[in-house]
Order: C-alpha cells, then sequence, then structure tokens
C-alpha cells in the first residue's frame, strides 16, 4: 500500500467508570502505541487521538452504588486513566473527555444532521419501567436470564456469557440493577438510526475492504447477513448529550452514538491545542487521510457498522480505512472480569514494575488472530530469559567491553569478513522486516523480529570470541566490537516503538544527547556511531525479577479463582448485581483455625519516608517491641511520613517478606480500603505495648 498523505490513529476511548486493566493495553491501546511511535519514527505526518467515554450506563450505575454524581465518577477516572496511560508511556497527541461541552455540541449537530436528511425516524416502544425507583431501565439497568444461552446475569443491553445482543424485552425473570424490583412494561418514545436503509451501502464499501483482518470482515458478515435493524439512538436517562430536540428534554443521545464522535471532537481539540484550529480538517475531511481505529473485539459492530453509517449519512467525514480489531486478552487462563476484580489493574502494576517488560509480554502474546493469555510466570520468564538474557545481555556485554578494552570508544573498523557482512545485513533485513509487519498491525511478528536480532548478535558476539582477539588479533577484535557498538545503536531505534523507556536509557548509555523519540527509522544500519565516539554510563536495562515478587500475584488471582469456582457453585439462580465488587457476603466463610493463622500485632510506628518514584509507597520503620521491621506500604498519596511517627498502627507479622520496587517489605500494615483506592490506617484508640497480640 502506498504510504498516505496523513494517518489519524485512534484507540477505543475507556469508560471512566474504572481504572485501566491488561486486557484494555493488549486490545486497543499497546498495539496503536506501537504503530504510532513506529510511523513518527518514519516522519509520517500522524496523529494520535483517544479519551475518557464518560456517558453511558456503566457510569451512572456506580455513581449510584457510591452514592455520588457521574460527574465525581468520571472526574476521577479521567484524571488516573490519563495518568497511567502516560507512565505506561502511551503517547497520545490527545486524550480527550467526552463530557466537555464542545463534544456535546458536535454530537448535537450530527444528530441533528441525520435528523434533518430523514435518516432517523421516532417510534414509540415498550421498555421495561422500574415502579420503585420511579424510571425507565436503559441497557444495563435491567437484568435477567439470558433468552438465547439462558445464563443468569445478563443485562438489558448484552448477555456477556454468550455474548449476544439482547432487546431487554425479551429478558426472562427481568429485575431492576439498583433495587432488585421487577419492572413493568411501559411506553415510551426513542429516536432510531435507520440502520437497515445503509445495508446495501454498508456491504458495498465493506466489500472492499479486502485486506482487513477476517476476525473482522466475518463478524460484519454475520450482521449482515441477518439484515441491519433500525437501532435507537437515545435513552431515558439524565446524564449524557441533551436530545436536541423539543419534547425530548429528559432523554439524551445513546453513548454509543455520541461515543465516536468523540474521536473528532478530540481532534478539534488537539488543533487548539496546537494553534492551527482548522488542521482537523485535514484529518477527517480530506480522501488521502488513512484513518486507524484500534479496538477490541467487542467493539467491531459499532465501528464497522454503525459509526459508517453515521460518517456516510453525515457525508462531510471520510469513512475508516483500517479497524484492526483484537481479541481478548485471557488472564492466568481465566477470563479478565473486571466486577470480579479478577484483572491485573495498570495502575498497580507500575506501583511495583517498569512498564517495558510488561510492554514487551503484552506485544509478544497480542491476541491479534485469537485470544491470548497473559500469565505471571510467563512475564516473569519474558522479562528474565528474553529482555534480560538476550537483548539486555548483548548490550551489558558489548558496551562492557568497549569500556574495559577501548576506553570506552567506539573502536576502529578494519575489513569485514563473512560473519561481520552477515551481521550487519541482519540489522537492514530487521528494520525492512519490523517495518512491514507493523505497516500491516503484526505486532507479536515484529517484535519476535526485534527480538531476533538480539539474540543474532548474541551468537555473533560468541562466534567472534573478542576476549581472545584482544590479545590475539586487535584489529578483528576492535572490527566485532565496532559492529557490536552499530548494532545498539540500531536496536536504540528498532525498540523505541515496542521498548520506548529502555530506548531512552540505552540512547543515554551511548552518550547521545539528541532525543530517541525523534529518531528517523531509516537510520537504523545506515547512520553510524563514529569512530571515537565516547561511550556514556552503563546501567543494568532489564533487571531479573524474582520468584518473591511474582507469587504473590500469581496467588491473588489464584484466590480469586478459587473464590469464584466456590462462588457459582453456590449460588446457581441468586441474582447478580451489576459492577457489584467481591464482597464479604459472597467470599467464602473461613473456620477459626484459618484465622488464627494470621498473626496481627501492634506496631509503632518510628520511621517513615518515601519511595523514590513510586508515588502510592511509603518505607516505614515499625517497632513490634521485641523487633524492629521494615514495611513498604501503599498509604503516600493519604498520609505524610512525618504524620504517621509514634502511631499504634496493626500490623500482620508472618507474611512471606516480598520487595516492592526493590525495597524489601517485611510485613502489612492494616488499613481499610475505600473503592476508590483511598485508604485509612487502623490505629488503636488506647496506648498499648507495641508487640501485643491482636485477635
Ligand atoms: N467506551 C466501550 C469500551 O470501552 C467504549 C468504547 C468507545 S469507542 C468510541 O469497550
Ligand atoms: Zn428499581
Amino acid at each position: 500500500m502506498d504510504a498516505p498523505e496523513r494517518i489519524l490513529v485512534t484507540s477505543a476511548l475507556p469508560y471512566a467508570n474504572g481504572p485501566i486493566h491488561l486486557g484494555h493495553l493488549a486490545g486497543a491501546y499497546l498495539p496503536a502505541d506501537i504503530y504510532v511511535r513506529f510511523q513518527k519514527l518514519k516522519k509520517r505526518d500522524i496523529v494520535f487521538i483517544c479519551g475518557s467515554d464518560e456517558h453511558g450506563v456503566p457510569i451512572t450505575i456506580l455513581a449510584e452504588k457510591r452514592g455520588v454524581t457521574p460527574k465525581a465518577i468520571v472526574d476521577e477516572f479521567h484524571k488516573r486513566n490519563k495518568k497511567a496511560f502516560e507512565a505506561f508511556g502511551i503517547q497520545f497527541d490527545n486524550y480527550s473527555r467526552t463530557s466537555l461541552p464542545a463534544h456535546h455540541k458536535t454530537s448535537q449537530a450530527f444528530f441533528l444532521k441525520l435528523h434533518q436528511k430523514g435518516l432517523l425516524t421516532e417510534k414509540t416502544i415498550e421498555q421495561f419501567y422500574c415502579e420503585h425507583c420511579q424510571r425507565f431501565l436503559a441497557d444495563r439497568y435491567v437484568e435477567g436470564t439470558c433468552p438465547h444461552c439462558k445464563k443468569s446475569g445478563a443485562r438489558g443491553d448484552q448477555c456477556e456469557a454468550c455474548g449476544k445482543w439482547i432487546d431487554q424485552t425479551t429478558l426472562i425473570e427481568p429485575s431492576c440493577a439498583i433495587c432488585g424490583t421487577q419492572p413493568v412494561l411501559s411506553k415510551t418514545s426513542h429516536w432510531f438510526l435507520k440502520l437497515g436503509d445503509f445495508q446495501d451501502q454498508i456491504k458495498a464499501w465493506l466489500d472492499t475492504k479486502i485486506t482487513w483482518k477476517s476476525n473482522v470482515l466475518n463478524f460484519c458478515r454475520g450482521w449482515l447477513s441477518e439484515g441491519l435493524r433500525d437501532r435507537a439512538v437515545t435513552r431515558d436517562l439524565s446524564w449524557g448529550v441533551p436530545v436536541p430536540l423539543k419534547g425530548y428534554e429528559n432523554k439524551v443521545l445513546y453513548v454509543w452514538f455520541d461515543a465516536p464522535i468523540g474521536y473528532i471532537s478530540s481532534t478539534v481539540e488537539w488543533a487548539q491545542n496546537i494553534g492551527q484550529p482548522d488542521r482537523w480538517k485535514d484529518y477527517w475531511q480530506k480522501d488521502d487521510t488513512r484513518l486507524i481505529h484500534f479496538i477490541g473485539k467487542d467493539n467491531i459492530v459499532f465501528h464497522a457498522i454503525v459509526w459508517p453509517a453515521i460518517l456516510m449519512g453525515n457525508g462531510e467525514y471520510i469513512l475508516p480505512s483500517e479497524i484492526p480489531a483484537n481479541e481478548f486478552l485471557n488472564l492466568e487462563g481465566e477470563k479478565l472480569s473486571t466486577s470480579k476484580n479478577y484483572a491485573v489493574w495498570l495502575e498497580d502494576y507500575l506501583e511495583k514494575f517498569p512498564p517495558d517488560p510488561l510492554r514487551y509480554t503484552l506485544a509478544v502474546n497480542a491476541p491479534e488472530a485469537k485470544d491470548a493469555d497473559f500469565n505471571w510466570t510467563d512475564f516473569q520468564s519474558r522479562n528474565n530469559n528474553e529482555l534480560a538474557d538476550i537483548l539486555g545481555n548483548f548490550l551489558n556485554r558489548s558496551l562492557t567491553f568497549i569500556k574495559k578494552h577501548f576506553q570506552g570508544k567506539v573502536p576502529e573498523k578494519g575489513t569485514f569478513d563473512a560473519l561481520d557482512t552477515q551481521m550487519r545485513n541482519k540489522i537492514h533485513e530487521t528494520r525492512v522486516t519490523i517495518a512491514g509487519c507493523l505497516e500491516a498491525f503484526e505486532v507479536r511478528k515484529a517484535i519476535f523480529a526485534l527480538i531476533d536480532l538480539a539474540r543474532f548478535a548474541n551468537k555473533y558476539f560468541n562466534d567472534k570470541e573478542p576476549w581472545l582477539t584482544v590479545k590475539s588479533n586487535r584489529e578483528t577484535c576492535a572490527t566485532t566490537l565496532h559492529l557490536c557498538a552499530q548494532v545498539s545503536y540500531a536496536l536504540a531505534i528498532l525498540m523505541e516503538p515496542f521498548l520506548p523507556f529502555s530506548a531512552e536509557t540505552l540512547w543515554r548509555m551511548l552518550n547521545l544527547d539528541s532525543d530517541i523519540h525523534q529518531q528517523n527509522w531509516d537510520d537504523a544500519g545506515q547512520i553510524e556511531l563514529p569512530v571515537g565516539h565516547q561511550l556514556g554510563k552503563l546501567e543494568i536495562l532489564f533487571p531479573k525479577i524474582e520468584d518473591e515478587v511474582i507469587e504473590p500475584e500469581i496467588q491473588r488471582l489464584k484466590q480469586i479463582r478459587q473464590r469464584l469456582v466456590v462462588k457459582s457453585e453456590g449460588e446457581k439462580d441468586s441474582k447478580t448485581k451489576a459492577e457489584e465488587p467481591m464482597s464479604e457476603q459472597n467470599a467464602n466463610v473461613i473456620t477459626y483455625d484459618d484465622f488464627s493463622k494470621v498473626n496481627l500485632r501492634v506496631a509503632k510506628i518510628i520511621e517513615a519516608e518515601r519511595v523514590p518514584k513510586a508515588d502510592k509507597l511509603l518505607k516505614i520503620q515499625v517497632d513490634l517491641g521485641a523487633e524492629k521491621r521494615q514495611i513498604v506500604a501503599g498509604i503516600a498519596q493519604q498520609y505524610d511520613p512525618a504524620d504517621l511517627i509514634d502511631k499504634l498502627v496493626v500490623v500482620v507479622t508472618n507474611l512471606q517478606p516480598v520487595k516492592l520496587r526493590g525495597v524489601e517489605s517485611n510485613g502489612m500494615l492494616l488499613a481499610a480500603a475505600k473503592e476508590n483506592g483511598e485508604l485509612s490506617v487502623v490505629t488503636l484508640d488506647r496506648a498499648i505495648e507495641p508487640g501485643t497480640t491482636v485477635r
């Protein structure tokens, strides 16, 4: 495919009703970020757009459960998710929010235009109404048994168990998600997009997309063969974009109507921020722009059918060029579940580990063609056996050798023998292979090619035996290490899209003061470090991850899995409430013996300080009467170290010690944890000797 004039990349706008987890990253964010970073190194005109999806029922339900406003929810998660993405190196050019007035205006204009063009139709339909809550139950406000697979816990829009879309009135034993009351059917009016009218147009358009991934095309074919039907684009809710029509003052646009328009609003905001307010039009209205939507597979129908129909109906915008949808990521062999807390949350991960090993593991296991699995053992071995032992090892041994035997300066290059030439050619090949894979959205193959270059380079180093030639043939030795320095330079550029933080460190080690993120992709293997160039200070790029830090992560997930098995055996028909966190009631009962295994003691805090680069962690020294101990606690956002001194707290003393951010923690401090992550340390209400048992 010819290079387009410009590229607009979007990642699905995450709902601002919870934190980001690994499943999100693997599907819509990391592959997009890798692609965009690569295209930026290729010096393409490209913009990467995202933002929070701040409307919809998942948000209002959570707000009601917490007794706060939807605005409080989205404010919190917008901020947290934006920060977590940044810390993970996902470099959006703009991260907007759909609750902004500008987005409301754009969405309303879209709606009105379709309305004026006769592409919407009004219908009076029957909907469930909860007489207790006195309102219509939109989407997930109603739950029941799925009419297709007969599993309980299906919601008014979709069944999670079988994935089928549901007409809420067909739910068996429906109940209100908030109060549990059985709702009644009542009449209400809504506007529908006449999607059926777009059947031929959508089909003809999709028929031209022969290079699209088969998962996307098959999914669409399924929908088309059933015949596209009109879809309601308004809802009986008070949170969302108000419907701009008389008589609809109490209704809002359906979240899936306004959310994709959020891509446009976010691009408009980006253009304003860079001081070129009309620039967004180039990306949305010029035919020589390639529009690429990175999404997870659950979003295919919206992006490949409904959204293009809305764009066709509007007529002023280009259509998506590519929709590289990914399959799902499982966790330790089980389906991820946010409501059961069976997930690895990005914020938690970043408290304990650096970003790049996760970027690497998720890229190697990208769920491109089928569902994939993340497990901690694999994560650990990918880091230790591949990043550290292959990539890190090559860089470390080469650069250390140059430091030791060539005063840290890039050695002279002599004549190349066959092996040298092979090594040099391998750099070129790898650059071309990775580029080809990334153009085709094949992140897995691309990262395999990267690690393969490092593997080849290690073998080259071994075969050249520079530790012998340094004495026997210094010119050959210099040539070998000259080439190793050039491979290191090329590796820094080639790894930037995948491992941007390590690429930065490597750039520093090579003593280059330019910005690695601004380099030119095609320089890898072409531009060389000059002979005599002085290397910088060497660092370990990929520290090994020890069993003792991985074990607690494995155990946490295992415990949740066990609890879920007990739960699903024990309560076949009881109703599951939407977004219900694991509560004490449904966790299984333990015996007194189990409880007595936990050793709890009174401790007095004698010292506390922040852990560098971990904004949640405090390093605390406690007095336990007979001994003193160090504990790392995740309370730095609620407590100033100074305020903790002399506090009497409760500590679990017989936990296996762990290392958090490289700092040993020998025990756990008890704290009350609110759902929003806020913590309150458990203290004693009178002076008790440190070391006293707590029961
Ligand atoms: N917020 C759904 C999701 O997070 C939705 C994506 C919107 S993209 C326009 O899966
Ligand atoms: Zn109710």
